[in-house]
């Protein structure tokens, strides 16, 4: 029998209720309703994946409203927004984030509890997106959320990868992979748009023509077509009702049967064309820098800048009749070269599809259009063979030589007859094969190139884009990295931020410069000792973590020193291991050694193609293996090396660390962004006069920074007149006994040949200068030990480095490419409906 009708409307407005209400009783039920009817399953035989996902639900229905009111408020007109294009985005688990910023943390806290649950472990059964590698991708991150918490209009684009950064097991030392099957038990917080899909050619030829009007065109006559299929997932700002959209695109065949191969009966040839583009988003490439120059690797680039284009045009439609204001609806971002075949692509569907004059569209994509460098390795710069290129990219191949040929005339204007500029400028090497330069095509095409730290963006305009430096002065500028005190400081240490806040409040988390008026606590005897007391704590939660997981038995009475990042030979993990072989030499020579007790933690992926990476973390197991196990360290040296790094694991680690340890050879760390959450958690740095640590040390204080190692322009110096690690080898006892015992064996259970790869490329070649600055390192290295003895002086530091790491927000550094670069202003968004943000 059917309800009478008015009981039925007071039923839909209980339903709305549950999925907005945040009284303790409303959440109660939202999450069982949500458990029943979304996951199937009532309490008796629910686990805590399923109330993790309950859970997931009930916080995504709670943010809805704000999500759908932000996008209607973005189609304005006189909106314009940040398009954030990036072939990664490391987002990191997303619901005690999501809790933070809507500012329901507590009530759900209470919710879950009454409910006899703990919200703790639900949080820690998420599985976090690992749709990135490292920096760049958390980058990415940082930078969504910011823009969100300064209500600034944006989307992330980007590619739904169907498995992540892989799983890293340690078998044996050594480094397996295992595939992320991060969708597996579904994503609560995604929405598909199937309305938003679009449709991707590759291959196939291009063919001139005149229009009814008798105008010449270009048509691309494609070999085959991919549909594109936007998800989206909503980015909070915190407290505010600004919800942003990253929106990410999978790859799927336009007909998911191709029916004329299925009625002639070929069942296998018809489900190919399925097959064959369901792969293009499949996997992350799981390589750092340099990136791979494989064929799906450009389909992929080309597949979601195109999606992201043809979106945001769509968009554009939507409010105006043309696009002749498309550059100041948006601002695009390349997040390095990954995305810059969108000038390309740009370029065409505003001549070959909406039929401006390359004169316009050359106008509207330059001004649409930024590129941000994050690295100077010779071998990260990405090009594509012209055939490769070519043959998928037919028609952009044309563009890309027109781009160049007007580009070069410019140039041959200011420098007659100077082939050399010609040669260096030119967006194709012909040097030998021939090859796309991207760096060169995003330079070109943007309107403002940056690097990513002081250092780096000055040694972009002397280095790599020298002469085009020269050429366009203007376009050149820095915004220093940053990171979202948000996620790296409210959601994975409560603790210090709750000391912070009960002597300053709350405001340094919107306003991070705030921090400073911590300084005025630091000849307080008691504030130190909460502070001591806090570190201490989380240090024994990492404890507790790595005894779980690893069996190995560390003590927060010692000092927490360590080393996550990616594995990379420009970043030095060996030399770390270097020193901690050298301290156990040295605690070997004389059992009584004056020795401050530490624990040397590692973590961080390799490439799985990266040989000399891989070697390094078995040689830090390996290392470990003997130096934990050994009774005359007498548990005053422990080396942990933490499988599967990840943003969640750091959330856990930089909380905890006493020394972060940024050694970089100097020159090749762009920017680093984990040593400002490790600064920002109250550690101290040992670091190299490389990427952002020159900055943050100009921040904290000379005096709070152990810096160390030769400078970019020693490098260069030593380089120039003749590097040989072997005078170094001979000149350094401790060094020489370090290689020998290395090389002797004895780490590898007699096994002399096993790390003899890694041992002869530093005695023959040393291309990272490991050798240069191993005595520096290990001077400092004892000064760190000798100042953490003093314990009461140590927190003063720790305290100073918290106080003065304001600058190292990302909202300063979202700030300043609104400013500089983007040109984009905060939308405050109203609620149109009759819920209403928290205040
Ligand atoms: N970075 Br290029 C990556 O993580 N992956 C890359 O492919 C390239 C750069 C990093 C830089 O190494 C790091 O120094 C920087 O902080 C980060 O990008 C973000 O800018």
């Amino acid at each position: 029998m059917n309800p009478p009708i008015n009981e039925m409307m007071q039923s839909q407005i209980q339903i709305e209720d549950d999925r907005t209400g945040l009284s303790i009783e409303t959440l109660r039920r939202a999450m069982a309703d949500n458990l029943f009817y979304i996951l199937g399953k009532y309490p008796a035989i629910a686990n805590n994946k399923d109330y993790y996902m309950a859970l997931a639900y009930t916080v995504r229905d709670r943010l809805l409203h704000r999500w759908l009111n932000t996008y209607e408020a973005y189609m304005k007109p006189e909106v314009k927004i940040v398009c954030y294009l990036s072939a990664e985005f490391l987002v990191g688990p997303h619901l005690a984030n999501n809790l933070i910023n809507l500012g329901i943390y507590d009530q759900i806290r209470q919710a879950v509890q009454e409910s006899g649950l703990n919200l703790q472990e639900l949080i820690n059964t998420e599985e976090e997106p690992g749709l990135g590698n490292g920096g760049l991708g958390r980058l990415a991150a940082c930078y969504m959320e910011s823009l969100a918490t300064l209500e600034v209009p944006a989307i992330g684009y980007g590619i739904r990868y169907e498995f992540g950064i892989f799983d890293q097991e340690i078998r044996e030392g050594w480094q397996v992979e295992i595939t992320d099957k991060w969708l597996q038990d579904g994503n609560p917080w995604e929405i598909i748009r199937p309305e938003s899909e679009v449709y991707i050619n590759f291959g196939g030829r291009t063919e001139p023509y005149q229009d009814d009007q008798g105008n010449y065109r270009v048509r691309w006559i494609p070999e085959y077509v991919v549909k594109g299929i936007a998800y989206d997932t909503p980015i909070l700002g915190y407290k505010v009702n600004t919800a942003n959209t990253l929106r990410l695109w999978k790859g799927e065949a336009c007909e998911s049967f191709n029916f004329q191969r299925f009625n002639v009966g070929d069942y296998y040839g018809a489900v190919d064309t399925k097959v064959y583009s369901e792969n293009l988003t499949k996997v992350l490439y799981p390589n750092d820098e340099p990136v791979q120059g494989k064929e799906l690797r450009l389909q992929q680039q080309y597949f979601f800048v195109s999606c992201a284009l043809q979106d945001m045009i769509r968009i554009h439609l939507t409010e105006s009749e043309n696009l002749d204001n498309f550059g100041d609806k948006f601002a695009a971002q390349l997040n390095d070269t990954h995305p810059s075949i969108g000038v390309a692509e740009l370029m065409r569907l505003l001549i070959d599809v909406h039929h401006y004059s390359w004169d316009q569209a050359w106008d509207i994509t330059q001004k649409t259009f930024a590129y941000t460098n994050h690295t100077l390795l010779p071998e990260a710069l990405e090009k594509w063979p012209l055939s490769i290129f070519g043959r998928l990219l037919p028609r952009h191949l044309e563009i890309i030589y027109e781009i160049n040929r007007r580009f070069l005339d410019q140039v041959r204007m200011k420098y007659p007859g100077n082939n050399e500029k010609l040669s260096c400028l030119s967006l194709i090497d012909d040097r030998g094969e021939k090859y796309i330069r991207m760096a060169n095509l995003a330079t070109v095409g943007s309107h403002k190139v940056n690097g990513v730290a002081a250092l780096h963006s000055e040694l972009v305009k002397k280095t790599i884009l020298r002469d085009f430096y020269e050429f366009w002065p203007e376009k050149f500028t820095n915004v220093t990295n940053g990171v979202t005190p948000r996620r790296w400081m409210v959601v994975s240490n409560p603790r210090l931020s709750e000391l912070i806040t009960s002597r300053i409040g709350d405001n340094w988390i919107k306003n991070l410069d705030e921090l400073r008026r911590l300084e005025q606590f630091v000849d307080d005897g008691h504030f130190r000792y909460q502070w001591r007391e806090v570190k201490w704590g989380v240090k024994q939660d990492l404890a507790n973590y790595i005894e779980d997981k690893l069996g190995i038995k560390v003590s927060p009475d010692t000092l927490f020193d360590v080393q996550v990042k990616r594995i990379h030979e420009y970043k030095r993990q060996h030399l770390n291991v270097l020193q901690i072989i050298t301290l156990y030499n040295r605690i070997k020579h004389n059992p009584n050694l004056d020795f401050t007790p530490r624990t040397c933690i590692f973590g961080g992926k390799a490439a799985p193609g990266y040989y000399m990476a891989k070697l390094i973390i078995k040689l830090i197991n390996s290392v470990a293996e003997v130096v934990n196990k050994d009774p005359d360290v007498r548990d005053r040296l422990k080396v942990v090396f933490l499988p599967d790094y990840n943003v969640t694991l750091g959330q856990r680690v930089y909380p905890a660390a006493d020394l972060s340890e940024q050694i970089s050879t100097a020159g090749k760390e762009a920017s680093g962004t984990g040593n400002m959450k490790f600064s920002l958690n109250g550690a101290l740095t040992i670091g190299t006069y490389d990427g952002a640590n020159i900055e943050i040390r100009q921040e904290v204080g000379e005096e709070n920074f152990f810096l160390f190692g030769l400078k970019t322009e020693d490098i260069d110096q030593l380089r120039a007149k003749g590097y040989n690690p072997w005078d170094y080898y001979y000149n350094n006892p401790e060094l020489k006994s370090t290689l020998d015992l290395i090389s002797s064996g004895f780490f590898s259970h007699g096994d002399c040949e096993l790390f003899r790869p890694l041992v002869d490329s530093l005695l023959h070649s040393d291309p990272f200068f490991l050798f240069a600055d191993y005595q520096s390192y290990l001077e400092c290295q004892d000064r760190v030990s000798q100042a953490y003895k003093d314990q009461e002086y140590w927190t003063k530091m720790s305290i100073l480095n918290v106080a003065r790491m304001g600058k190292f927000s990302s909202d300063r550094s979202i700030k300043e490419y609104c400013e500089n670069i983007w040109y984009a202003k905060p939308v405050p968004i109203e609620m149109k409906d009759y819920v209403q943000a928290d205040a």
